[in-house]
């Protein structure tokens, strides 16, 4: 595998994200506020703030005590319930659609179109100016020989009517990055800000990655490909786009190598992929320390009903659930995430989807204390960093559900890390950088932004792994799916083969029976299905008369 440079750009790619997005929605609440420093306050951070507090020197992810001492005047307004917020980011989501339907939502406030067919159409009709809107990267005149700047010139104006028109249809202002991919579209639109837009053209793109400075800046390139790369001298993006090709694909493999050649260049062929629902919905709170059951429990109550909430708006049927707990071992100072996860009884979830009855949520509370239960010992002491909850498989209210929706990859983890819930003993602390985190679960569980790990950092980490760490490993789990598709596997007694036996061993009797007619209802097929799956089916149900 060699690495080349790709030498045409047919796409027009637009980035938006939405300038000091909570503020804004709180603002335009309180438009009489617009005009002083507010800040949006979670627990003691100050998660964002408005450009009037901005000139304050005010950063995001500030500590309450330090903001209010830039600026003893800052207001602040309560940043907890996120509700108005998701409204206002689905909002302008489905606004955006209307001008492509390859709209791609990455986080709250920020979306990507490919707006190449619009373009083209607006290229035939022959009427667009010949000069691109905003400010420039790259010299305009100097003409890329694939007519990609006439293009990017029509892409500007598009973005600037699409900031217009958001403005005055829903109120936010936002920065637009116009360029021919999307890693140089998102890089580009925080050139500029706030309510400002940029295009970068192919000729300015090289200096343009250079001037980022360091590999960190590029996005994809984590902490660990960071520290990987400083092994070998590679710090700023010159080091990367210079270092032999053969030295790079030594250290990360040849996949890996390719895909750091590539941004440290600016190619990126990711498609802009138009957002569907998520297939988790998750919810986590980190604190200093738990170490009663009876508080877990509390906890898991709270997130459990915020979750519904989630549930409530997004409007499928939970499926499966999902508990994460991060163990603090104090002896040897590492902290460690683990998962388990369980099939729900979907006839808990009454209608509308969300309103959960309080016996279903004892029901509920029941099966997340059988899979906590599993992860921790609790007749030992713990000491416990952070609680997760999710629901992982879905349901559509019709009733259409398929083993291949059992089956899914996670593709959009929608786990949003607490720093809002309102509770005393929480506090919205980093981790310890100096305390070494590993996962021993499934790797689906690194749900935490901190340390900044990405795709790449993930390739290069399962090539390492599987070369030195192999006893990391966790123990082999029955994961949801894989027993239908796996029949040699061995199917526990008196337990649909979805869910984990020991937490089916503790539920009470009506949860097992309703996570049996679950399971029947979704694996047992007609009886003309002649394969092993339906024999252990039949036998599981059978058993459990
Ligand atoms: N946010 C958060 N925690 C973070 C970063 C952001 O809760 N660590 C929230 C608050 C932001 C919103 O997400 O308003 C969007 O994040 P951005 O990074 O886009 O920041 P802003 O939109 O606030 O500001 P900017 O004008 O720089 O885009
Ligand atoms: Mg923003
Ligand atoms: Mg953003």
């Amino acid at each position: 595998m060699e690495w080349t440079k790709f030498v045409d750009h047919p796409r027009t790619i637009i980035h938006i994200d939405i300038d000091c997005f909570y503020a804004q929605v709180e603002l335009l609440k309180q438009p009489n506020l617009a005009s002083k420093p507010v800040g949006i306050k979670q627990k003691n951070i100050v998660v964002t703030s408005n450009y009037e507090a901005r000139k304050y020197g005010i950063k995001k992810c500030e500590l309450v005590s330090e903001a209010l001492k830039k600026c003893p005047e800052l207001i602040l307004l309560s940043g907890e319930d996120l509700h108005d917020y998701r409204q206002a980011s689905n909002q302008i989501h489905s606004f955006f659609l209307s001008y492509s339907s390859k709209v791609e939502k990455l986080g709250l406030d920020e979306n990507y179109l490919d707006v190449t067919d619009l373009v083209r159409d607006r290229e035939r009709m022959n009427n667009e100016k010949d000069e691109i809107n905003g400010h420039v990267i790259g010299e305009y005149s100097n003409k890329c020989a694939c007519g990609c700047h006439e293009r990017l010139s029509i892409g500007s104006q598009i973005a600037f009517e699409i900031r217009t028109k958001l403005k005055n249809d829903l109120g936010f202002t936002c920065c637009a990055g116009v360029s021919y991919n999307k890693l140089l579209a998102k890089l580009t639109g925080s050139v500029h800000k706030p309510n400002q837009q940029t295009t970068l053209l192919p000729n300015g793109t090289a200096q343009f990655m250079i001037n980022l400075n360091l590999v960190d800046r590029i996005p994809g390139i984590g902490t660990k490909t960071k520290h990987l790369l400083g092994t070998i001298d590679v710090r700023t993006v010159k080091d990367l786009q210079d270092i032999e090709f053969t030295k790079l694909k030594k250290l990360t493999g040849p996949e890996a190598a390719l895909n750091l050649k590539n941004l440290s260049q600016g190619v990126d062929n990711a498609p802009v992929k138009p957002s569907s629902k998520p297939l988790t919905i998750g919810l986590e709170d980190g604190f200093r320390k738990i170490s009663l059951e009876s508080d877990v429990k509390e906890k898991f109550r709270i997130l459990l009903l915020r979750l519904m909430t989630l549930v409530e708006e997004d409007g499928r049927i939970p499926m499966t659930v999902k508990v994460t707990v991060r163990k603090h071992d104090n002896e040897r100072r590492i902290s460690q995430k683990e998962t388990k996860q369980s099939p729900v009884p979907t006839c808990l979830f009454g209608q509308p989807v969300g309103k959960l009855s309080e016996e279903s949520a004892n029901k509920l509370l029941n099966i997340i204390m059988g899979l906590f239960h599993r992860i921790v010992n609790i007749s030992k002491p713990f000491h416990l960093t952070l609680l997760g909850l999710a629901f992982t498989k879905f349901q559509e209210k019709n009733g259409n559900r398929s083993i291949a929706s059992f089956l899914l990859r996670k593709r959009d983890l929608s786990v949003q890390s607490l720093t809002s819930f309102v509770s005393n003993e929480s506090i919205a602390e980093p981790v310890d950088p100096n305390i070494p985190c590993c996962s021993k679960s499934e790797s689906e569980s690194e749900a935490e932004p901190s340390p900044k790990k990405t795709k790449l950092d993930v390739v290069i980490k399962k090539r390492k792994f599987s070369e030195d760490d192999a006893d990391m490993c966790s123990p082999s789990k029955l994961k949801v799916g894989e027993l239908s598709l796996n029949g040699d596997s061995e199917l526990p007694k008196e337990c649909p083969g979805n869910v984990d036996p020991d937490v089916f061993r503790e539920l009470p009797h009506d949860v097992q029976q309703e996570l049996i007619r679950d399971w029947k209802l979704t694996y047992v097929k007609p009886k003309t299905q002649n394969s092993k799956q339906s024999l252990i089916l039949n036998y599981c149900v059978a058993t459990n008369k």
